[in-house]
């Protein structure tokens, strides 16, 4: 390498740089027009969908570690087995029978926490660079984005184990950040239903046609390992699909958010990871919006 390689210098200064597809998406050269081209398609994606994907945003000779690095954290993920409705919460007696509000899906979801995810990881590497980081901000016209405050939720892998799925649901957090780092053999896509609510809009009617079989308004993501997606999460029900073979599927889901000091709360974050941290004892909850949208 050599020093007056301008990548080769971003990455000594940015490691997450030397994971990341440098001669497709040119994150060290924010003045570039073709970083700008980058930054326009993605929004354009995010503002037709609510969803963009960058193609093996990952290098190709990084993906075998990509994968080794989440299959060795595999085995630390808390799983945990309860019927929830799509929000997230308990049934409501209010609504009527079959109401989006008042049905239960089984979730069966596996998180390795944050703070088992080492300094020494390209998993921290990525989530931590700068240039990424400005990248989204970018995409998401804010001056910058902050990572979560929460040690737990900030950086996680999802582990969906063979004949598993990751049932519907909408998240809390406006959007996420995700990496597909090891496909299952077969099954295991990702579907969402694009901005089918929005704040102060619940949209019962379209979440129960879904909740019913009803796929017409339901896209399905071909994801290869190494490719990046920014998803708004919370206004697009989504899932993983049921999984086949003797594989696990992986994500690395990186949390980031428009406001700094973002913690969860603690009975939500016992449910998730099996336990919490001092700092999640927050009273009045940091996640909670204000977009009249049921969490
Ligand atoms: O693993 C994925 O692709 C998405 C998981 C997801 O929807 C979530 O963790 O909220
Ligand atoms: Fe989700």
């Amino acid at each position: 390498m050599s020093g007056s390689d301008p990548s080769a210098r971003a990455t000594a200064e940015d490691p997450g740089l030397a994971w990341i597809d440098l001669e497709r998406y040119p994150l060290h050269r924010p003045d570039d027009p073709s970083f700008d081209a980058l930054v326009a398609r993605v929004q354009a994606d995010l503002d037709a969908r609510g969803c963009a994907v960058i193609e093996r945003f990952i290098r190709d000779d990084a993906l075998s570690k990509l994968a080794a690095e989440t299959a060795a954290l595999a085995p630390r993920a808390h799983f945990t087995r309860a019927q929830a409705t799509v929000y997230g919460g308990e049934p409501d007696a209010d609504f009527a029978p079959g109401h989006p509000r008042r049905r239960t899906l089984l979730r069966e979801n596996g998180f390795v926490a944050g703070d088992l995810i080492g300094n020494d990881t390209l998993l921290r590497a990525v989530y931590h660079s700068p240039a990424l980081q400005h990248f989204l901000a970018r995409c998401l016209d804010e001056p910058q984005v902050h990572e979560f405050a929460d040690p737990l939720a900030q950086l996680v892998v999802n582990v969906v184990r063979p004949e598993h799925m990751h049932a519907w649901h909408f998240d809390t957090n406006e959007f996420i950040v995700t990496l597909l780092t090891q496909p299952p053999e077969t099954g295991g896509e990702f579907q969402y239903a694009p901005a089918i609510r929005a704040p102060g809009q619940e949209n019962y009617e379209h979440v129960r046609a879904i909740l019913d079989g009803d796929h017409s308004r339901v896209r399905t993501l071909p994801l290869a390992p190494g490719d990046m997606q920014i998803f708004f999460g919370r206004y697009s029900l989504h899932r993983v699909a049921p999984t086949a073979g003797s594989r696990d599927r992986y994500t690395a889901i990186m949390g980031y958010s428009r406001t700094p000091g973002l913690m969860g709360q603690a009975a939500k974050t016992r449910q998730i990871f099996g336990r919490s941290l001092d700092g999640h004892n927050s009273p009045d909850g940091a996640w909670k919006r204000d977009d009249d949208l049921t969490d």
